[in-house]
């Protein structure tokens, strides 16, 4: 253990641990491996939170509602990114002087090579995976985590050279002392108003990602994405300055600074929204010093992940596009944005709505030949978007209704602006069953 990670535990003693799920669970075991003597205490307000049958019994553990008195008599809280610090009990610990922490914050103390990250509202994944991929082939050992699914602690060890992190805000609620080489924020548009007051409050906790930052990297069409304090800012967009975008000989190319890397037509990602996202990747590796040639075989062969506009079937023509990862208003305006629609496009979207304003996407629904069906919890906020908008209680019923009458040119397309909660396990679990009934349909109709 390192001098400051030992100054960073001196005289704490009594952890607890709000939240189990991925988060929880990584940090009890981080907490577990450390050298010093503490005594461990989880609290989940769910009845049965999930991982809490592999904790060890040496750990007490309550569930099913708060334990206040564990919480005002701790020396540290570390809470889970789903839970917010503005919530009753939380506060009440703040105002007893006890620190509240993040799983982020513990592996800031203890982080011991150049660490990127990447906030904002779409393309986090797609840019944190990108950035972990091309750094690998550049011959970097490279730890990728974060809000993409593995939590940050389980990347800790003696032989990474780069840790690329992917923040939520929720995250970053919890973060004060992250030293980043480079922070990318990618944009901002509505997600979350069920947890934050308003969209200040939400791009506020975005900004706290600049705090230890010793480089920016910012999206020149959106102001709301650069720092509010003073640190170097590099920027991407889709013009010539810093990384962006120029012609040669009737040729699109990423470009830094006007010099071109790689042609647009080389990529196999799909979509203006992946070309913003390639030059982020390329910005970030930049500001670490990978040499950007490099890069270059990686960048192209690259895919994406899947369950983002990802192709899952083709049948004689007939597309079906999960996107299952359009859990708001502005991905799946990104998703509607780069279709190339020949027949008629069935929309799926629905579930949480999570308080957002839909009404954004009736502009863009209008100006394409779509069959809307919605479906899930908040599906009749969608209703009024499309005089063609069917009403059903899940997506097999949708496509139950429509896969006989499926043409060539035809897209079915998942992309439901919510999240997955009310009839899923998470956005996988509903792009896998979206798939299966792709394929069943698929099956059924030839
Ligand atoms: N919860 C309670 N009581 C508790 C603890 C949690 O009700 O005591 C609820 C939370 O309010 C939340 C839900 O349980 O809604 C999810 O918690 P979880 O157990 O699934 O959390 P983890 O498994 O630890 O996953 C978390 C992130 N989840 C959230 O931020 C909600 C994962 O991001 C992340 O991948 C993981 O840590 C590793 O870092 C998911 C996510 O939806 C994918 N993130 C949001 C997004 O991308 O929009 C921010
Ligand atoms: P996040 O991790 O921020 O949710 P993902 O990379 O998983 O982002 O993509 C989520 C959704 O947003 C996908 O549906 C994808 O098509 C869309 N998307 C990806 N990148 C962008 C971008 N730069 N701008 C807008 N939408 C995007």
């Amino acid at each position: 253990m390192s001098h400051s990670l030992l100054a960073k535990w001196q005289g704490i003693q009594r952890v607890v641990v709000v939240g189990l799920g991925v988060t929880g669970l990584s940090v009890v075991r981080y907490l577990q491996k450390l050298p010093c003597e503490l005594s461990i205490k989880v609290i989940d307000t769910r009845a049965k939170p999930p991982g809490v049958e592999s904790l060890d019994a040496s750990i007490e553990v309550h569930t099913g509602s708060w334990q206040l008195d564990w919480l005002l008599e701790s020396d540290l809280i570390v809470t889970n990114p789903g839970i917010a610090l503005a919530t009753p009990e939380t506060q009440q610990a703040l105002a007893n002087n006890i620190p509240v922490i993040g799983d982020i914050e513990l592996f800031a103390w203890a982080a011991n090579a150049p660490v990127v990250a990447i906030t904002g509202s779409n393309g986090k994944s797609t840019v944190t995976d990108l950035t972990g991929v091309l750094a690998k082939s550049a011959g970097l050992t490279v730890g990728v985590g974060g809000n993409i699914g593995v939590p940050a602690l389980e990347l800790l060890a003696d032989d990474v050279d780069l840790y690329v992190l992917e923040l939520s805000s929720f995250q970053l609620e919890t973060t004060s002392s992250l030293k980043l080489a480079a922070a990318a924020y990618l944009n901002l548009s509505e997600d979350h108003m069920d947890r934050y007051q308003g969209m200040e409050d939400y791009a506020e906790a975005k900004q706290r990602i600049f705090l230890h930052a010793d480089k920016a990297i910012v999206n020149r069409a959106e102001p709301e994405t650069f720092p509010k304090n003073d640190i170097p800012v590099v920027s991407f967009g889709f013009d010539e300055q810093d990384f962006g975008l120029v012609w040669l000989e009737a040729q699109e190319y990423l470009s830094k600074q006007g010099q071109p890397i790689v042609a647009v037509e080389d990529l196999k990602l799909v979509g203006r929204h992946n070309i913003a996202n390639s030059l982020v990747a390329l910005a970030l590796l930049d500001s670490v010093d990978v040499e950007l040639a490099s890069v270059i075989p990686a960048l192209k062969t690259y895919s994406g992940l899947t369950h983002r506009c990802q192709l899952v079937v083709d049948n004689d023509g007939i597309k079906w596009i999960n996107d299952s990862k359009a859990t708001n208003v502005a991905s799946t305006l990104a998703a509607l944005s780069g279709l190339q629609l020949t027949g008629c496009l069935h929309l799926l979207v629905g579930g949480v709505g999570k308080g957002a304003d839909f009404s954004e996407l009736a502009p863009v629904l209008q100006s394409l030949n779509v069959q809307l069906h919605c479906f899930g919890q908040d599906g009749d906020l969608f209703v009024p978007l499309h005089s063609s908008a069917l009403r059903w209680e899940t997506m097999e019923q949708a496509i139950k209704s429509f896969h006989h009458k499926l043409k060539a040119g035809d897209l079915v397309m998942l992309s439901p602006a919510c999240a997955s909660f009310d009839q899923f396990k998470n956005f996988m679990d509903r792009g896998d069953e979206f798939t299966r009934l792709a394929q069943h349909y698929t099956k059924f109709s030839s």
